[in-house]
C-alpha cells in the first residue's frame, strides 16, 4: 500500500508539470483528488490493512493529498490571475478616442410652430383644450349654424366616415365642446389635426389648425383685432403690415380674413401672393348669436369673438417654403433644414 501511494505520488507531481491550462487543471484535480479519485479509493481500504499500520498509511494518504492539493491549487491561481488579467485588458477604454456621433433628433417644424403659437397665446391668458378628430355632423356642422344641405358645406370637402360620424374639417367643433361644458368667461385655444379632401401646393389632406376664442359679457370686435394683432407681431415681427378683410363664415358675425403682407416679395406682388403683395393667414370673427343658442348661451349678455389659424400656412410664411406637402414627406434632408 505504501508502495502504490508513492507511486501516485510520484505520478501526479510529474503530471502536474505538463498542465498547459484552466481546464487540464481542474480535470487533474478531480481525478486525483475527487470523490472517484485514487485516493479517496484508498482511503476507503485502509479498512483490509493491519490495524497497526493503519495510522500511518493514513497520515501518508492525507500528507499525499496535501501536497497535489497544494500544487494544483498554486497552479490554478496562475491560470485564473492570467485569465482576469486578459479580460481586464480587453475591457479597457481608451478615453483618448474621440466620441461617436449621435444625430439629436428635432421637433417637426409644424410642431415648431404649433408649439410657439400655442406659447404665444398661454401668454395672453388662454387656456388650451382639446376635441376628437372623429367627429358627429352636430358638432362639425349643426351647432355650428351649417345645418345639412347649407352651400356652406361645400366649403369644405369632407371625409365622411359612416352614418353622423366624419373626420372634422376644423378644429371649430372644439368651440362646441367647451362652451357646453363651461361658462364665460372663457379664453381658449385648441390646437389639433383636422382633415379635408384636399390636395396640391397649398393643401394637404391632414393639416393643423389652432382655434381660438374669447367669451365675456362684452368682448368686441376691437378686442379680436388686438388680440390677433399682437399674435401675429409677436409671431412674425414687430412692424409686420397686416389687414382685416370682410369674409363669410356661418359661424361668426361679422367675419374677417387676416392678411399679412407676403414675406416673399415684401408687399411688391409676387408668384406666391398672386401679385397681391398680401397672404391669407387665418380666418375670425364675432361668434354667431347662433352658436351661442345651441351651447345654451344668453347671446343678449355674451359676446365673444372667435378664429382658426391654419398652422401649415403660418410655417409656409415662417420658412419661407412654396409647397405646403415637403412638411409631410418626411424627408430628412428637408427636416433636418429647421
Ligand atoms: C376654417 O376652417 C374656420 N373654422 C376658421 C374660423 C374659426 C373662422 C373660427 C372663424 C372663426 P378655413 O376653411 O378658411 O376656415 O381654414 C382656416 C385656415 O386653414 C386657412 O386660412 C388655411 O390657412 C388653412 N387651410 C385650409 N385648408 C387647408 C388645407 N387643405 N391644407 C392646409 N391648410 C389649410
Amino acid at each position: 500500500m505504501k508502495d502504490r501511494l508513492l507511486q501516485i505520488e510520484k505520478a501526479a507531481l510529474s503530471e502536474i508539470l505538463s498542465i498547459k491550462n484552466k481546464e487540464a487543471a481542474l480535470e487533474f484535480k478531480n481525478r486525483h483528488l475527487g470523490r472517484k479519485g485514487e485516493l479517496t479509493s484508498l482511503t476507503k481500504e485502509l479498512g483490509s490493512i493491519p490495524p497497526a499500520e493503519r495510522p500511518a498509511v493514513g497520515e501518508l494518504i492525507n500528507t499525499i493529498r496535501g501536497k497535489i492539493e497544494e500544487r494544483v491549487n498554486h497552479l490554478l491561481t496562475g491560470f485564473l490571475n492570467a485569465e482576469r488579467e486578459q479580460r481586464l485588458r480587453a475591457e479597457k477604454v481608451d478615453v483618448t478616442l474621440p466620441g461617436r456621433y449621435l444625430p439629436l433628433g428635432k421637433k417637426h417644424p409644424i410642431t415648431q410652430v404649433m408649439d410657439e403659437v400655442v406659447k404665444i397665446f398661454s401668454g395672453m391668458g388662454f387656456a388650451a383644450a382639446e376635441g376628437p378628430e372623429i367627429e358627429t355632423d352636430y358638432y362639425n356642422f349643426e351647432a355650428l349654424n351649417i345645418p345639412k344641405d347649407h352651400p356652406a358645406r361645400d366649403m369644405q370637402d369632407t371625409f365622411y366616415i359612416s352614418g353622423d360620424y366624419l373626420l372634422r374639417t376644423h378644429t371649430s367643433p372644439v368651440q362646441i365642446r367647451v362652451m357646453q361644458a363651461q361658462k364665460p368667461p372663457l379664453r381658449v385655444i385648441a390646437p389639433g389635426k383636422v382633415y379635408r379632401r384636399d390636395s396640391d401646393v397649398t393643401h394637404t389632406p391632414m393639416f393643423h389648425q389652432v382655434e381660438g376664442f374669447m367669451v365675456d359679457e362684452s368682448i368686441t370686435f376691437g378686442d379680436l383685432k388686438g388680440v390677433l394683432s399682437a399674435f401675429l407681431h409677436s409671431l412674425f415681427r414687430e412692424d409686420m403690415p397686416i389687414r382685416f378683410r370682410p369674409s363669410f363664415f356661418p359661424f361668426t358675425e361679422p367675419s374677417a380674413e387676416v392678411d399679412i403682407q407676403c414675406v416673399i416679395c415684401n408687399g411688391k406682388g409676387c408668384r406666391v401672393c398672386k401679385g397681391s403683395g398680401w397672404l391669407e393667414v387665418l380666418g375670425a370673427g364675432m361668434i354667431h348669436p347662433m352658436v351661442f343658442k345651441a351651447v345654451n348661451y344668453d347671446a343678449e349678455k355674451f359676446t365673444g369673438f372667435a378664429f382658426g389659424i391654419g398652422i401649415e400656412r403660418i410655417a409656409m410664411l415662417k420658412f419661407g417654403i412654396d409647397d405646403i406637402r415637403l412638411f409631410f414627406e418626411n424627408d430628412v434632408r428637408f427636416l433636418r433644414q429647421f
